[in-house]
């Protein structure tokens, strides 16, 4: 992206920056609400729930227990009985004999018959329920009746829904689920209109928001009974009040802080020019070598030069400086700095080597510009080196500029200068264009000596790019190399040279020279005598 457009961006990514955090934090509380109320009414409804299914498992073992005695009913031995299963039973007001819906006695005594009335539903296990029956004249609100095989038991029904909640507002019921009406087995709350009470599947709870409430539906799965839970929706606004209280500080705080970053990088790029010519000023950049080592003999034959930056702040790779110094077109600044240096480098590698060779990495604009083969006669003449000890790397892209760069690369070629083609592969290669162009030397990509020995989709093409390098008498140096297995199958292929971390990272002169001395032995001993020294170098 050119650089205008780019600062631009930055601008609305720093607007974004702002809101996206502040939005966000609103939403998590929204969010974070409606889960956390919903959370609750279904506690609710299923504690009820619970309840009421361990009311309905007494009422079962009470009336089997009673049924298998045989007892006549309401008989002394019958009302010792009763007394006991009550006593056994924690959700029993009392329990008793009724017949034709006359309640004949219970576990207190025989008593005077009450007549309930008929029954106000029938459940689907056959249990006739009566409902607030005020069936002694004692305080205390009225009881539910449930009855099946002249067995009966009385039951507070307010016990079931007698749950702790949030606030007063949570409405909560308990309904039979088969009856025509969903007749209310017991509730507390003022509202509780008759769509609440909906009969759902088994099994499935479901929450909706009706009516102002988060309403909660749950049904047992082996009782005819469901429980409604409804908890008032203002309870969910006061939550997002609370949770926002938390989460907007933290979403604007965030959003400043991005914002400040982002404006902060923009000037940081805006200034850029201005800090890298300082940068060339304070003679900031320097060098740092890789090897190149011919494969065979494992001796190093040259390097590659790149460039470092380190800033006042910290060390600047080049990965992110040379696109942006390539932007705001100086590039060249950097260039000329690198040639100066290895200018002054080359004479002690020379000495330790004649035919050492340096490689300069050039960009796309470098090679538009026929001062760069002024600056390159510079390096010879004042290093005391020959052509054949540089070699000028460009990348697939540069090669691709146009008429100018052609010429310029045929010019170097025809004094001498290597020329090689950087990152194989990886650009918009042209393959066509690979015949016509001035070139010695191909350098394989990383991505591609990565996939040697391995089973990845491109692992056979680095055999073809070294083939058509062959067919096109194209030296090569492969990059990357990390390990012995890839080291072997270049060789094994007919590649000359590599370099790599196998080899050695980009390191200082002194460090290269170091280098160029340990190897400087006869080929085979250098080969049985350091693998302990080049495992050390293989660090990851
Ligand atoms: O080794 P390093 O991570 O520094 O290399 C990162 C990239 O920067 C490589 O692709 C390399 O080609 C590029 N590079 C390193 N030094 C120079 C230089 O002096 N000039 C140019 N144009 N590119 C360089
Ligand atoms: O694109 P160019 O080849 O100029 O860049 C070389 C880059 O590759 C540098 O960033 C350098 O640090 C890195 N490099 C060199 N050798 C290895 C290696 O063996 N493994 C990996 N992962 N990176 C390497
Ligand atoms: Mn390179």
């Amino acid at each position: 992206m050119p650089y205008k457009p780019r600062v631009a961006f930055a601008f609305v990514i720093g607007f974004v920056a702002i809101c996206a955090p502040i939005l966000a934090s609103i939403y998590l509380a929204w969010r974070e609400s409606v889960a956390t109320e919903k959370t609750l009414g279904l506690t609710y409804a299923q504690d009820v729930l619970h309840r009421t299914e361990e009311t309905a498992s007494q009422f079962q073992a009470a009336q089997q227990k009673v049924a298998q005695a045989r007892l006549p009913p309401c008989s002394p031995q019958d009302v010792k009985l009763l007394r006991e299963v009550d006593l056994g039973s924690s959700f029993f007001k009392a329990a008793g004999r009724i017949a034709n819906n006359t309640l004949l006695c219970t576990s207190q005594g025989v008593i005077n018959p009450i007549s309930l009335g008929e029954p106000d539903l029938v459940t689907e296990q056959g249990i006739a329920e009566y409902f607030n029956k005020q069936l002694w004249p004692q305080p205390g609100h009225a009881l539910n009746v449930y009855a099946s095989d002249g067995f009966a038991m009385i039951v507070d029904p307010q016990l079931a829904v007698d749950v702790s909640t949030e606030g007063p507002d949570v409405e909560l019921a308990v309904f039979v689920p088969s009856a025509p009406d969903h007749d209310r087995v017991a509730a507390v709350g003022q509202k509780l209109p008759s769509n609440w009470f909906e009969a759902i599947p088994k099994g499935a709870p479901s929450t909706v928001l009706e009516d102002g409430y988060l309403v909660t539906r749950v049904r047992s799965a082996k009782w005819d009974i469901s429980v409604v839970a409804a908890t008032p929706q203002r309870y969910i606004i006061q939550r997002i009040r609370h949770f926002a209280f938390f989460f907007i500080p933290v979403g604007v705080l965030c959003g400043a802080l991005l914002a400040w970053a982002v404006s902060y990088l923009t000037r940081v790029r805006s200034s850029f020019p201005t800090m890298l010519r300082r940068a060339v000023r304070d003679k900031a950049f320097y060098v740092e070598y890789q090897p190149v080592v011919e494969l065979q003999s494992r001796r190093v034959i040259g390097a590659e030069a790149l460039v470092r930056w380190s800033s006042r702040f910290a060390d600047i790779r080049p990965d992110y400086f040379i696109p942006l110094a390539e932007d705001c077109g100086l590039i060249h600044l950097i260039t000329k700095q690198v040639m100066e240096i290895v200018t002054g480098d080359l004479p002690r590698l020379l000495k330790m080597d004649p035919d050492f060779k340096v490689a300069i990495n050039m960009s796309a604009a470098d090679l538009r510009d026929f001062a760069t083969i002024e600056a390159l006669g510079e390096v010879l003449r004042t290093s005391g080196a020959g052509p054949n000890n540089v070699e000028v790397e460009a990348t697939e892209r540069a090669f691709l500029q146009g008429p100018e760069t052609a010429e310029l690369l045929e010019e170097l070629r025809r004094r001498g200068f290597t020329i090689s083609i950087d990152d194989f592969g990886t650009g918009y290669s042209s393959l066509s264009c690979l015949q016509s162009l001035a070139l010695d030397t191909l350098k394989i990509d990383r991505a591609f000596v990565e996939t040697i020995n391995t089973d990845g989709a491109t692992s056979q093409v680095v055999k073809h790019i070294i083939d058509m390098a062959h067919s096109l008498h194209l030296e090569m140096i492969a990059e990357g190399v990390e390990n012995e297995p890839q080291a072997r199958f270049l060789l094994n292929h007919g590649v000359r040279f590599a370099q790599g971390w196998h080899f050695g990272r980009p390191m200082p002169l002194h460090r290269l020279c170091e280098q160029i001395r340990i190897h400087a032995i006869p080929p085979e001993a250098t080969f049985s005598a350091s693998p302990g020294r080049r495992h050390s170098e293989t660090r990851r």
